[in-house]
């Protein structure tokens, strides 16, 4: 089985340099984080899978499982716990070929469309998004109004998790109308273990 998506689910900054997305994950790990995402789509791809190599070191004796943003190839390679998978990535199905039933498979979708229609692909769980406006995606889509929030998750068959500008202080509204979890990177960006407390104490009094 692979790791299950849990109700917070912190993603890796993009702005710093790997000793210092090192410490962020030590802080994450240490405050009680086991599952995270590894984000970090502006390193050049020897460096990602080094870096990657070096987290899982350090989530290994949490039990913490760390799923690889976009390449299936690069969680192959370090051993990592499964995949978040984007529009224009490899199919779900090729990258469940490629990493089997154990692996966690997440993919991102940006509105009803792309949510409806990934009802019968091979994936674990899905994120829907951006459901507040964020200022860490370059590009992103239109926010997700919540009737089509709402259709999503009355009609989706696996965990869905909210991303986009979520906050400790917005988490319980989406857990409460049905999100089984919140992604987030810059909420935990400056202080990871302070934000961990934050969601736990905010999902504790849910
Ligand atoms: N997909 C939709 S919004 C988003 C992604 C990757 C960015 C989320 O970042 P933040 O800082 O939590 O808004
Ligand atoms: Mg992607």
């Amino acid at each position: 089985m692979p790791p299950a998506l849990p109700p917070v689910y912190p993603i890796t900054p993009d702005d710093r340099g790997t000793p210092a997305l090192l410490e962020w994950a030590r802080a994450l790990l240490g405050a009680g984080c086991v599952f995270f995402q590894h984000r970090r789509k502006s390193l050049p791809d020897g460096a990602r899978l080094a870096e990657l190599d070096r987290l899982l070191e350090l989530a290994g004796p949490f039990g913490a499982a760390v799923v690889v943003n976009d390449r299936p190839d690069l969680c192959l390679l370090a051993g990592a716990h499964g995949v978040h998978l984007g529009q224009d990535d490899l199919p779900l199905e090729s990258a469940r070929q490629l990493l089997g039933r154990g692996a966690v498979v997440g993919y991102s979708t940006h509105d009803a469309g792309q949510a409806l229609s990934a009802a019968d692909l091979p994936l674990d769980y899905l994120a829907l998004g951006p459901v507040f406006p964020t200022q860490t995606k370059r590009n992103p889509s239109p926010l997700v109004p919540p009737a089509v929030q709402e259709a999503v998750l009355a009609a989706a068959k696996v965990p869905v998790a909210a991303i986009g500008g979520v906050t400790p202080g917005r988490a319980p509204g989406l857990w409460r109308r049905g999100f089984a979890s919140v992604a987030a990177i810059a909420a935990f960006a400056k202080d990871p273990a302070g934000a961990w407390r934050a969601f736990a104490e905010a999902r504790a009094a849910l």
